[in-house]
């Protein structure tokens, strides 16, 4: 019996070791799409991918200690065991060392969260140099996404409009503009280049989701927070709503779809035909 109880503790480590290479290639680890579809993504799943190996490191090697001592006690018939009241060396390496490597995993990833949420960080083409000055490849936002109990309305700038500054990006979030176009829970980027849209809610928190592009962010009363991405490859990402936000949280599945620039040029401008057609004539922007 003694044997089976250091057989049964050995079985968890090599579990885990199986598992730990297993998961990624099975697609069990990241189910929404392994690789993520953007590059920032991938840095994000490189950080789950090292907790994953310092936790399975740590747990394999408490669990060939835990093995080490059932086989020692299972094989020494004879022999005492040793009394021990703790010790106060070993409850200082245990408390500094786990802190040492949370403060290294804090420090670690700042670079992926400013990446991620800091306005400043983002690519350069996102941001505007100064209030007034702008930047040369200033691009500003592709749409302003507002939730709503329960679905997301999406408001793209006129393909005519130019943003040159933070200025004029915060007059248009402000002013919604008659050559303004509009979709609900269809929202389309070009790829390969890093697009960005403004995250407002209407009524309750919400939370904008694209598990395939790792993107993530709640929608809270009162805020408009910049969102960015750059999907890799032109697909059809599916999009949640991740707050449960009343009885139609459900209905807020949409889509984001990522598309060369060509397309989502082409795209924009059927919109605005359909947008601004008058049934009389043949549709025009003008
Ligand atoms: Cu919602």
């Amino acid at each position: 019996m003694k044997y089976f109880w250091v057989f049964f503790f050995a079985v968890f480590p090599l579990a885990v070791l199986g598992l730990c290479f297993a998961a990624p290639s099975m697609n069990w680890w990241f189910p929404y799409g392994n690789p993520a579809m953007t590059p920032l993504g991938q840095q994000i799943d490189g950080l789950f991918y090292l907790i994953l190996g310092i936790t399975g490191a740590t747990f394999v090697g408490t669990q060939i200690a835990l093995v080490y001592v059932l086989w020692r006690g299972a094989v020494d018939t004879e022999g005492k065991a040793h009394f021990s009241h703790g010790s106060h060396e070993l409850e200082v390496i245990w408390t500094i060392v786990p802190a040492g490597i949370l403060l290294f995993i804090a420090l670690y990833q700042m670079d992926v969260w400013a990446n991620y949420r800091i306005k400043a960080n983002f690519p350069s083409g996102l941001v505007a140099a100064g209030e007034e000055g702008g930047h040369a490849e200033f691009s500003g936002p592709i749409a302003e996404v507002t939730a709503r109990q329960f679905e997301w309305r999406i408001r793209y700038p006129s393909p005519d409009r130019v943003f040159h500054n933070e200025r004029e990006v915060r007059e248009w979030l402000r002013n919604p503009q008659p050559d303004d176009l509009h979709t609900v829970n269809d929202l389309h980027s070009p790829t390969q280049e890093p697009v960005m849209i403004y995250l407002r809610t209407e009524d309750v928190q919400h939370s904008f989701f694209v598990p395939e592009l790792r993107v993530k962010q709640d929608a809270v009363p009162g805020l408009v927070i910049p969102i960015w991405w750059q999907a890799l490859k032109p697909d059809e990402y599916e999009w949640t709503c991740t707050e449960l936000c009343g009885w139609g949280h459900y209905k807020m599945k949409a889509r984001v779809v990522a598309e060369p620039a060509e397309d989502y040029e082409a795209f924009l401008e059927s919109l605005r035909e359909s947008q601004f057609d008058d049934g009389f004539q043949t549709a025009s922007a003008e």
